[in-house]
């Protein structure tokens, strides 16, 4: 038997460190993808400002995206935890409809 206590200081010195026996229970929040939906109507560089301004992508980034989505149909524009996930989907979706564009994002779970 060793004189050590199980947080392994001799009690000399001691600097009140305490070791936690169990792993801490913590966990990564489930991620989200905002998706990006096409229309034949939202002009491409609204598009491309609201992927910059809600993103912060640079404006080659965002027209890169904006053409995947306009060629593809849809695309993911972002992977954030739930509610960043839905505050910018709600976002996109209300910035379109006050400029009146038909423009849709939505959320979609990432299961891995
Ligand atoms: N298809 C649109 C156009 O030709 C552009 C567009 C791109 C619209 C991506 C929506 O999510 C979108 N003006």
């Amino acid at each position: 038997m060793s004189s050590e206590s199980s947080n392994g200081s001799s009690g000399l010195g001691d600097t009140g460190t305490v070791v936690l026996e169990n792993k801490p229970d913590i966990k990564e929040p489930p991620m989200y993808q905002v998706i990006l939906l096409n229309d034949d109507f939202t002009p491409m560089e609204f598009v491309v400002y609201i992927l910059q301004s809600i993103f912060g992508y640079e404006h080659e980034k965002s027209t890169q995206i904006m053409l995947a989505v306009h060629t593809k149909g849809k695309g993911v524009c972002g992977i954030f935890p739930k509610e960043i996930a839905e505050m910018k989907s709600h976002e996109i979706n209300e910035m379109a409809k006050a400029h009146e564009h038909p423009l849709i994002s939505e959320i979609e779970p990432l299961t891995d």
